[in-house]
């Protein structure tokens, strides 16, 4: 179970300071459910589940139509990987029991996932991009942050239509677009419109547009975050945003409590990562076996620190330190999440990376087993800035 070191190229010259950034997200709509139309257009207006193992895959019949399973014909303990919008109007959503799903929507087909075709189609819908727009971040099976602070349409509604012309084109499918001056808001934007829609949102937008939001519409806010901040009476974005600081520190530690302040009041500033900027170094693994993130916590947590050390050990050979420090997952379902973290002084130590790794990894929801870790360190600096004040930094890591 080797893991590799990963290295980009050097970051590309930095942009004006002042110029607010026009950064994209663009997210597929019901990307696997939409990916399962194209092979079967008469399904088009129903609802459709995707979830369960290859025994529901349809039938052809001798007249050459197909025979679809129903959901009322499933039984196991299988969840739903996704589904039209037409069945979430009916209640079913991504990870709900399939039993359950069965009784709110019987009669919704049921078909069994395709994940080689969800990469093929996820792979052409970012080339399309790329043709329009090159600086793209990939973060996963169905979405991707665009750079299009440089780009020459000055009208961004027009340039989002022509990226989504352009998927449709490749693609035959439709995706929703945010626009907004960072990653954050344009998460949380090209929600506000699905299925097809397109919202371009300013700083002075934030009020009005996403404070009424709730908390946990903020990527990085899950539910067990959410939860405890609906017990302190916060439950929109609005409220965490007038939240005293102090109460916040109380109850999240002085990292996550100030991370929830900037975020509740939309700031950002994480660059859109390209391949080549900025510079990182990263190391990760795929397991033999998807691991289970309960019942295989042990062998899970061994390599986790492992691969930390290795990291510690690639940056300490470059004669590197970095700031940030990130972690990378990988789900069963191919689904990819990451995280990561801003420190106040430059690491290179394992111990601070497999803290620091910790603290991101207690930000995502591990409901599902793992197919891999990584573990990444961006924002380097050299070793020689590495430090401050090691004791202060360990308990700011440790105390949420
Ligand atoms: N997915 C999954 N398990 C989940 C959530 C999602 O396997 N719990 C898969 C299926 C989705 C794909 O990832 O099609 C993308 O996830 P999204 O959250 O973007 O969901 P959709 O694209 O299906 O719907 P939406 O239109 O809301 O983006
Ligand atoms: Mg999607």
């Amino acid at each position: 179970m080797a893991s590799d070191p990963v290295s980009d190229p050097a970051p590309a010259p930095a942009r004006g300071a002042c110029a607010p950034r026009r950064i994209a997200h663009l997210d597929m709509d019901a990307f696997f459910a939409s990916v399962e139309l194209l092979r079967y257009p008469e399904l088009r207006g129903q609802p459709v589940v995707v979830g369960g193992r290859h025994r529901w895959q349809p039938e052809r019949l001798a007249d050459g139509s197909w025979r679809f399973a129903r959901l009322r014909d499933y039984a196991g303990r299988g969840v739903v990987t996704t589904s039209t919008y037409e069945a979430r109007a009916l209640g079913v959503f991504s990870a709900m029991g399939m039993m359950k799903a069965a009784r709110l929507a019987p009669d919704a087909i049921l078909l069994p996932a395709r994940f080689e075709a969800y990469r093929e189609y996820s792979r052409r819908f970012k080339a399309a991009v790329a043709g329009i727009a090159p600086l793209i971040e990939d973060r996963g099976i169905d979405e991707i942050y665009i750079d299009l602070s440089g780009h020459a349409q000055a009208d961004t509604e027009a340039l989002a239509r022509e990226i989504q012309d352009a998927v449709r084109e490749a693609t035959g499918l439709s995706c929703s677009i945010g626009v907004t001056p960072n990653k954050l808001l344009s998460k949380i934007a090209s929600e506000l419109r699905k299925p097809g829609g397109i919202t371009v949102l300013h700083m002075h937008d934030l009020p009005v547009r996403i404070w009424p939001l709730p908390a946990a519409r903020i990527n990085g806010i899950g539910p067990k975050a959410a939860e405890r901040l609906r017990g302190l009476g916060i439950h929109s974005i609005g409220e965490l945003a007038a939240a005293p600081p102090e109460l916040l520190q109380e109850h999240f530690g002085r990292g996550y409590a100030s991370w929830l302040h900037a975020v509740a009041h939309g700031r950002d500033d994480r660059p859109v990562q390209t391949h080549s900027e900025p510079k990182s170094v990263s190391r990760e693994t795929t397991f033999e076996r998807d691991l289970h993130p309960r019942r295989d916590r042990a062998e899970l947590s061994r390599l986790f620190t492992e691969l930390c050390r290795q990291l510690a050990e690639d940056l300490r050979r470059k004669g590197c330190a970095a700031r940030t420090i990130g972690i990378k997952l990988r789900f069963e379902d191919f689904r990819t999440v990451t995280r990561d973290l801003s420190l106040p002084h430059p690491v290179n130590d394992a111990r601070t990376i497999r803290e620091a790794a910790g603290q991101c990894l207690r930000r995502v929801e591990l409901d599902r087993r793992l197919r891999l870790l990584g573990v990444r360190a961006a924002a380097l600096h050299d070793a020689a800035e590495a430090g401050g004040d090691p004791a202060a930094m360990q308990l700011s890591l440790l105390d949420p």
